[in-house]
């Protein structure tokens, strides 16, 4: 009996063909992506062996000390992406600015924004790490120049997203907006295999994911909700990697809730909306989830600045209405 295996190649073709307008350009980038994504894997899971491990003197432009594998990724999905026609524009957390591709090379009219290596303090202590990726069309006319408006749509804008989970085994989960679906990477093959059909998340879950150690930096509100999901009478259990694609593939899979609040020390928390919560934003609403900054939802949000940061509250619907009432004061936990 032969077995029809489902490839990520093949089932972007597939989506392609829901779009008439669609010239194929769309499925090459996310191959492209795809392809850096086995390039990454294939050095992450070697990181210990070979000389890539361990900090390098420079730093990323927030002054946070990159790993040598931060700037390795970064190089292969700069590398991947650069060239292929289909961009005109990209971002990544590693730069301080955007990069227009230049007319001297074949243009498109996609942008894409990511963060190569999220987690990579993670690393050293083979904790999973991931790669998050969001894809808009510009809206600047096609033979002009790229602004950074082109750059700062807000997230409902997105025509794709998805994210790279390098743990037990590689996985790319991505959506175009007709549902969620995660490819696992069969490394004898180098292919990505449809592991993970349509994947949707339960309306409730029995996790809640937050750094507890910025407890005393909270406003009243966060530190309510904490308390009360603590309580067994949340039906909770405290679940947290600390490391953004790992915790939320886990709680997108079982169900539950990711939080990074602002606090005292960052009011806007720590994460940063075009690269890591509107992506992931995109994944979780088309999985039945939600996301929101504790006031609104996320991808409504109109970003200012290419690396602003966002407080998030991600995850299983229930548990996020739950979880934005006690940020607004409205339960009495
Ligand atoms: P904290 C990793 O450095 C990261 O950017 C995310 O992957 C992760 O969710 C978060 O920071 C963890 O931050 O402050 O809890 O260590």
């Amino acid at each position: 009996m032969s077995i029809f295996v489902m490839t990520l190649a093949r089932h972007i073709i597939e989506q392609e063909r829901k779009f008439p307008q669609a010239t194929g350009a769309f499925t090459k980038l996310i191959s492209d992506i795809a392809l850096a994504a086995k390039v990454i894997s294939h050095h992450v899971n070697r990181a210990g062996l070979v000389d890539i491990i361990g900090s390098i003197d420079n730093q990323n432009v927030f002054g946070e000390q990159q790993q040598k594998l931060d700037v390795f990724a970064n190089e292969a999905l700069i590398r991947s992406l650069r060239f292929g026609g289909t961009l005109c524009a990209m971002a990544s957390e590693e730069n301080e600015d955007y990069i227009a591709i230049s007319d001297e090379f074949p243009r498109g009219k996609y942008i894409c924004v990511f963060d190569p290596l999220d987690g990579s303090s993670n690393i050293d202590v083979n904790v999973s790490i991931g790669t998050i990726f969001s894809i808009f069309r510009r809206t600047s006319p096609d033979e002009s120049p790229v602004t950074k408006e082109d750059l700062l749509q807000p997230g409902y804008s997105q025509v794709a997203a998805g994210y790279v989970v390098y743990g037990s085994s590689t996985m790319l989960v991505y959506t175009t907006g007709t549902g969620v679906h995660g490819f696992t990477l069969d490394p004898s093959y180098g292919s990505f295999i449809l592991s993970h059909p349509k994947i949707k998340t339960p309306r409730k879950g029995a996790i809640y994911s937050v750094n507890e150690g910025n407890y005393n930096l909270w406003d009243k509100n966060v530190q309510q909700y904490v308390n009360w999901a603590k309580r067994s009478e949340s039906g909770m259990k405290s679940r947290y990697i600390g490391s953004l694609v790992a915790d939320f593939h886990r709680n997108l899979l079982k169900g539950g809730i990711f939080l990074y609040p602002g606090d005292l020390k960052n009011a806007k928390g720590k994460l940063r909306l075009l690269y890591e919560a509107n992506p992931l934003a995109f994944i979780i609403e088309q999985a039945g989830g939600r996301a929101s900054n504790g006031k609104e939802r996320i991808m409504n949000v109109q970003p200012m600045e290419l690396h602003e940061r966002t407080p998030l509250i991600i995850g299983s619907k229930d548990d996020v209405t739950v979880a934005e009432e006690f940020f607004q004061g409205k339960h009495q936990g």
